[in-house]
């Protein structure tokens, strides 16, 4: 669904079409937002520091360089990296440079595949404020694939607790809403530091396919925290210390992984769910 985004931007086919029926009818490429002048190209050495880097192209061919700004976390572009075998999750949001390039370094922790999610909020929206563009890249050496493991409700992390729901039920295109209380080692509740416009960020991918959905935790009144998905809308909130209730709304069912990024007393950490929808 919101891979087809941009397709929704294709402009009206030229075409020799006659009512006589005789004529062939010549079809255009699609025109449609995509990734342009992209780095690295070819094989990625792993462990070491590589510069990704992308223009984003519009359907007109001139790069995209107007892109939502505000408070909340939906604004500019949403740089997201995730193994195949979603073991390794990088999440940045690179500054735009002059003319619309962005860059960001990062560090691959290993070889095998990757795909690079580009979440872009364009300042002119559409009927969802944001769409995304994918690459997949190699960085070499023979992978070591990581077992996906189980759905965990209680999980230590970075000196913190995080206690979540024994059993989500979550079902396919519903939003739901799942409560993960944050204690820190000495059992008191923690204080989310925003980062990147969020006090939480929850990003899933489906095994396998890796689809993608994102949904933020806000502070009670923030704006520009909700987010679409064929109709149905979902916002997570912190209404006190050491409480993320994260919004969950997932485009088709079978087994997600949940990467819950936060930085409870201002130190980045990443909680991982595996959670199977209906
Ligand atoms: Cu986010």
């Amino acid at each position: 669904m919101r891979r087809l985004a941009p397709l929704l931007l294709l402009l009206p086919l030229v075409a020799g079409c006659s009512s006589s029926g005789s004529k062939k009818i010549a079809i255009q490429p699609a025109k449609v937002y995509r990734l342009a002048g992209f780095r690295p190209v070819g094989s990625i050495a792993p462990r070491k520091p590589t510069t990704v880097a992308f223009t984003i192209d519009q359907p007109s061919g001139s790069p995209l360089t107007a892109y939502r700004t505000g408070p909340g976390p939906h604004t500019g572009i949403h740089l997201i990296i995730v193994r195949d075998d979603l073991s390794t999750i990088i999440h940045r949001h690179p500054p735009m440079q002059p003319g619309g390039r962005f860059e960001q370094q990062v560090v691959f922790p290993a070889p095998g595949r990757y795909r690079v999610i580009v979440d872009v909020y364009p300042r002119r929206r559409g009927p969802v404020p944001n769409f995304q563009l994918f690459k997949d890249l190699v960085v070499r050496g023979v992978p070591a694939p990581a077992p996906l493991g189980g759905y965990q409700a209680v999980q230590h992390v970075g000196g913190f607790t995080f206690t979540a729901p024994r059993r989500p039920d979550i079902r396919a295109i519903q939003s739901t809403l799942m409560t993960v209380h944050v204690s820190d080692a000495a059992g008191k509740p923690a204080r989310f530091v925003p980062w990147f416009g969020a006090l939480a960020h929850a990003i899933f991918f489906h095994v396998g396919t890796l689809d993608y959905f994102h949904t933020h935790v806000c502070a009670p009144n923030a704006t520009g925290c909700t987010s679409l998905l064929a109709g149905a809308k979902v916002t997570g909130r912190s209404s006190a210390p050491g409480k993320l209730t994260i919004g969950i709304l997932l485009p088709t069912a079978g087994t997600w992984k949940l990467f819950l990024q936060a930085k409870p007393d201002g130190r980045l950490v990443t909680v991982p769910y595996v959670l199977k929808a209906r």
